[in-house]
């Protein structure tokens, strides 16, 4: 396997509005993220990932971008994230920035010229289309509800946004839009930055005519997705952008792509393709997910976790890359998702980090996740932020009559707020994100859990993963070693191996507050073993053929084979 750096490398997410806010407004900024930079590096990440920080009017919190070239008056100035970027380097952190490049905000000055006339110059940078027979040109729905089209008075025709009406979809076929993009990523590019993270990179082709979607059960518009997801061109679009820009810098990639199968996963990243290094797969986060998407949901199963993240390592093994992650900015948190987070946070957290860093991929904490964060339940709807959010609220109160309460529970199980309440950094008032009144309120759990708790506890949560991350340096192994599953039908384990020349990895964790037995598989044999890490007193004599696990027990051992 090829060496490379973004494979040895762990992320930290960072969204910035929710981070440190050094000002006292209420809302997290760069001085904020400057002021932290030492708590990373004592996490000892590699890289951050920061959320967008461009000028944006903040419809969808920085997703909508208004200029690529400029940064959001609240979060500061190009010369403070030039600072910034100085800082981080000096510490020896890579910076990745988000490109949001499906769509722009609707007070982008493009936006602004394309609406006034059918003829104006950036017209053809937006897609636009008359209505039908007096409705929408056609029947898909918006990721964020209700329809995907808007009705622009001016023109009488409407304009294509997959996201909100205020984020209108760039139109990829036109070349001058690549030309644009390419330009302003090289814009960063040569400022120093390390490589992008790419929002909904397989929506920007669309199949020409874009044809109705299959009417859902119940609902107005139809979902659309086969229809621009993974479009006809999205991968000649990415080989010129790899050709024109990304090629000539040293730098890491990770394409956000719903809807991916492994096999789509290859194509965007089989380097002799030059697409992308990484994508960000959704399969194992849509497993508490029914037939009626995100909001529909049930309870996910060990069985199928094993299934879809065997079939992700499997697959992409020696031909493409994973990237591994179990909560980000648009996910609930981890530990109240996939663990405990009463009694047993501290050990599920500790076995969740094992559990994804363990495998093959580059893992991706979210900021907060080194501390155990947790989802957080408002009182009233009012707390909420997320566009996403409120219009799911809205659209099942008010258009199917569904009860306030059910949808106050849907939204505390999966809504995007959970992880975007603010970092806790201390037992002070807001948890010491704050001096001002915070633009979300803080998880009132934050006297328990946050940042300084966690510094001064040997045992915590953070402590661990520092570990986990400094393993990572110390074993290629755990970078460059196979996958294989083990034990795959018990009900409470999730175990695996990973192998490298003589010597192998077994990752034993138990997913429940049970204590199962593991027993290890009899052709597995070993010379010798050596205890890497785990979230309970081991006995280090013990021996590994049968193992009483205790609740949400984690352990790694390197074995040398012969
Ligand atoms: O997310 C795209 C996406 O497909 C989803 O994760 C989505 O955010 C939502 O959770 C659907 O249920 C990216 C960004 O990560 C997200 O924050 C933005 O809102 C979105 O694109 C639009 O830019
Ligand atoms: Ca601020």
């Amino acid at each position: 396997m090829e060496r490379a750096w973004w494979k040895e490398a762990v992320v930290y997410q960072i969204y910035p509005r929710s981070f440190y806010d050094s000002n006292g407004d209420g809302i997290g900024d760069i001085r904020g993220i400057i002021d932290k930079l030492d708590y990373l590096k004592e996490l000892g990440v590699d890289v951050v990932w920061l959320s967008p920080v461009y000028k944006s009017p903040n419809d969808d919190n920085g997703y909508d971008i208004s200029d690529y070239r400029d940064i959001m008056d609240e979060f500061g100035m190009m010369e403070d994230w030039e600072e910034m970027l100085e800082e981080m380097h000096k510490r020896g952190i890579k910076l990745v920035m988000d490109l949001v490049v499906n769509h722009t905000s609707d007070e982008h000055p493009w936006f602004i010229e394309a609406r006034k006339s059918k003829d104006n110059p950036y017209r053809d940078y937006y897609i636009w289309r008359p209505g039908k027979n007096g409705k929408e040109p056609n029947n898909w729905e918006s990721c964020f509800g209700g329809s995907a089209w808007e009705y622009d008075d001016t023109t009488g025709e409407y304009y294509l946004h997959l996201f909100s009406k205020k984020q209108p979809d760039l139109n990829w076929e036109n070349p001058k839009v690549r030309r644009e993009v390419y330009e302003m990523m090289k814009f960063w590019l040569d400022k120093g930055v390390d490589g992008f993270r790419m929002d909904v990179i397989n929506m920007i082709s669309k199949v020409p005519g874009l044809p109705d979607g299959e009417p859902q059960k119940g609902k107005k518009y139809a979902s659309g997705s086969r229809y621009y997801m993974n479009g006809p061109r999205v991968h000649e679009f990415l080989q010129e952008m790899n050709r024109e820009v990304l090629s000539k810098y040293d730098i890491m990639t990770v394409g956000e792509t719903p809807g991916v199968t492994p096999k789509e996963g290859i194509l965007y990243t089989d380097p002799s393709r030059h697409e992308l290094n990484m994508v960000f797969q959704f399969e194992h986060v849509g497993l508490d997910s029914g037939p009626g998407g995100k909001w529909d949901i049930r309870p996910w199963s060990l069985a199928d976790l094993k299934k879809t993240m065997t079939k992700w390592q499997k697959e992409l093994e020696g031909r493409g890359w994973n990237s591994l992650y179990l909560n980000n900015h648009d996910q609930p948190r981890a530990v109240s998702r996939f663990g405990d987070d009463g009694k047993y946070r501290v050990e599920s957290a500790k076995m969740l980090a094992t559990f994804l860093h363990m495998m093959q991929g580059t893992p991706y904490i979210y900021q907060g996740e080194e501390i155990g964060m947790t989802n957080v339940r408002f009182p009233s709807i009012e707390d909420y932020r997320d566009i996403e959010t409120l219009n799911m609220y809205k659209e099942h109160v008010e258009e199917y009559g569904e009860d306030p309460q059910k949808v106050m529970e849907k939204i505390y199980y999966k809504g995007r707020d959970n992880a975007r309440t603010p970092m806790q950094w201390d037992d002070s008032g807001h948890a010491g994100f704050t001096t001002g009144t915070p633009w979300i309120r803080v998880n009132p759990n934050y006297k328990e859990i946050n940042v300084k708790a966690a510094l001064a506890d040997p045992n915590s949560v953070f402590h661990y993963y520092k570990k986990l991350i400094q393993l990572r340096k110390q074993h290629d192994i755990i970078v460059y070693g196979t996958y294989d599953l083990i034990l795959e039908d018990d009900p409470y384990i999730y175990a695996y191996t990973r192998t490298l020349g003589n010597e192998k990895l077994i990752v034993i964790t138990n997913f429940s507050g049970k204590n199962p037995v593991f027993r290890l598989p009899d052709d597995i044999t070993y010379k010798t073993k050596e205890l890497l890490i785990s979230n309970y007193d081991v006995d280090e004599t013990e021996g590994l053929k049968k193992i009483h696990l205790r609740p949400w027990e984690a352990r790694v051992y390197k074995l040398r084979l012969s």
